[in-house]
């Protein structure tokens, strides 16, 4: 990289950490992106000239507000409520909300300035969005749930709508959650307009497949990383942290391409299962029950519950974050990859930290970061919306095929865009330079906006 490239990129970070003091997580998202952008800029002296990357790390939009709801003693609860629309240069905001009590505005850029990357890669017409709240749904009742949503929904109703920006899923929020705001946006505006959330039940808009469509997309890429290296998946072993939505469909699609599950997690403490975890114990646990991953042990003797452990512990041949961000730190890359790892899939988003990442590309195995190799889940959002524009319904196995086929693609482009800059095998590198070019079209051609 030439030196005023370089010292263009520092001063770049400079002004980010200047302007948004206290959120280390944008910051570690943005550097992990900026600091791989050399090349591109080289090639493209119009970028800097058009201050392209200084105005995609400023979201466009940001909306903070109030979430006042009762709970059910009636006292009066406040939590806050985020959405920041962080880039429509290539469709309408698009990204998922966030209900946990871990979230501030830093959580939310950071995850809205990776969704502008991996929205762009998915080869689809959105743009890239997040929002969320510090909310806490853990032992909420129901009706908890619903008012707060109902509340939540109360204010965003007027900054959201098919063609301007479009939430859906993510931690904290699954298909009830998106059931209960559907429901007070419908009621609030008068309009049956499906197109504005994703992610609802297939009963009432929802697109089949989107409820896997995170996790199996993370395993189709991993598939993919391991096909350009002639490895088959068949008979390997794999560790997935997490057990919601993502994780739980990345273990289904990994047993049925034959590869033996040992553990997964949850925020308490993970479980490990030498026979190959049992998916139907855990949806029941997960999905039906709410319950915790601590319940699977009493179920299946020869299982082992370690509260607070580290899952990263467990020898396996692949590895698929898909719990949290910064959940894989340096010291757990270190000690995967002496087990003897040889993929690590991200289906969370940011789930490795700058030093793990730098343990798994200095050891030559398959990484696929969160913003290609989950974007499975916000690809087949599209599918929905596209469903939804055209008041139709596909079945399983076609939306399926595309997703298979969005997975494919995206993996091609980071794998041959990494060649072409002289980054082999480098897929942050590959993906970063897909998502900033297919942002810097669009953006270029409107002008300064
Ligand atoms: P869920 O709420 O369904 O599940 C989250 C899982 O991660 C739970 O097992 C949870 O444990 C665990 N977890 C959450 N926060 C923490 C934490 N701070 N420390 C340890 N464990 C934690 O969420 P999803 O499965 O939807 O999301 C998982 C990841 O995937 C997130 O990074 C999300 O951004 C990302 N993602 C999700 C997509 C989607 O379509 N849903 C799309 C692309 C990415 P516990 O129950 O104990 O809190
Ligand atoms: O991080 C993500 O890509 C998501 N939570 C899914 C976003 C979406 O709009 O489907």
């Amino acid at each position: 990289m030439n030196g005023t490239i370089k010292a263009r990129i520092e001063s770049i970070f400079d002004q980010v950490i200047k302007r948004n003091p206290g959120e280390p997580e944008f910051h570690q998202a943005v550097r992990e992106v900026i600091e791989t952008l050399g090349p591109v800029l080289e090639k493209h002296p119009e970028y800097a000239e058009y201050k392209i990357i200084e105005r995609i790390c400023e979201p466009e939009r940001q909306i903070i507000f109030r979430v006042p709801w009762q709970d059910d003693k009636g006292e009066v609860q406040i939590n806050r409520g985020f959405r920041v629309g962080f880039n429509s240069a290539l469709g309408p905001y698009k990204g998922g909300l966030r209900f946990h009590p871990s979230v501030t505005l830093g959580t939310i850029k950071f995850l809205g300035f990776e969704q502008t990357f991996k929205n762009a890669l998915s080869g689809m017409p959105i743009g890239g969005a997040k929002g969320g709240s510090d909310f806490d749904p853990k032992n909420k009742s129901e009706g908890e749930v619903m008012r707060f949503c109902q509340s939540f929904m109360t204010e965003l109703y007027r900054h959201i709508g098919e063609l301007t920006d479009v939430p859906a899923g993510d931690i904290g929020v699954g298909t009830r959650e998106i059931g209960f705001l559907f429901g007070q946006y419908k009621r609030i505006t008068n309009r049956y307009e499906s197109g504005v959330i994703t992610g609802k039940s297939p009963a009432w808009g929802g697109a089949l497949v989107r409820k896997e469509a995170t996790g199996y997309g993370a395993v189709y890429f991993a598939r993919e990383m391991l096909k350009v290296r002639g490895i088959d998946m068949e008979g390997k072993t794999a560790v997935v942290s997490g057990s919601g939505n993502v994780a739980i469909y990345a273990i289904e699609k990994l047993q049925e391409y034959g590869v033996k599950v040992v553990a997964c997690s949850d925020s308490a403490g993970f479980i490990y299962d030498p026979n190959g975890l049992n998916l139907d114990t855990i949806k029941q646990i997960k999905e039906v029950e709410r319950g915790r991953i601590s319940a699977y042990q009493a179920i299946h003797r020869d299982s082992t519950y370690t509260a607070g452990g580290n899952i990263w512990n467990v020898p396996c041949d692949i590895a698929l974050p898909c719990a949290t961000q910064n959940e894989l730190d340096e010291e757990s890359a270190r000690t995967l990859v002496a087990n003897g790892c040889i993929a690590v899939s991200e289906g969370a988003n940011m789930p490795t930290t700058p030093g793990g990442i730098k343990v798994f590309q200095d050891a030559g195995i398959s990484y696929g970061p969160g913003k290609a190799a989950n974007a499975g889940g916000v690809a087949t959002s599209a599918l929905e919306m596209q469903q939804n524009a055209s008041r139709d319904a596909w079945t399983f196995e076609y939306t399926d095929q595309k997703l298979q086929t969005i997975m494919r693609d995206i993996h091609r482009d980071c794998y041959e865009t990494a060649k072409e800059y002289g980054m082999a095998n480098n897929y942050v590198a590959g993906a970063n330079i897909v998502g900033l070019k297919r942002v810097a079209v669009a953006m270029l051609a409107f002008g300064i906006i």
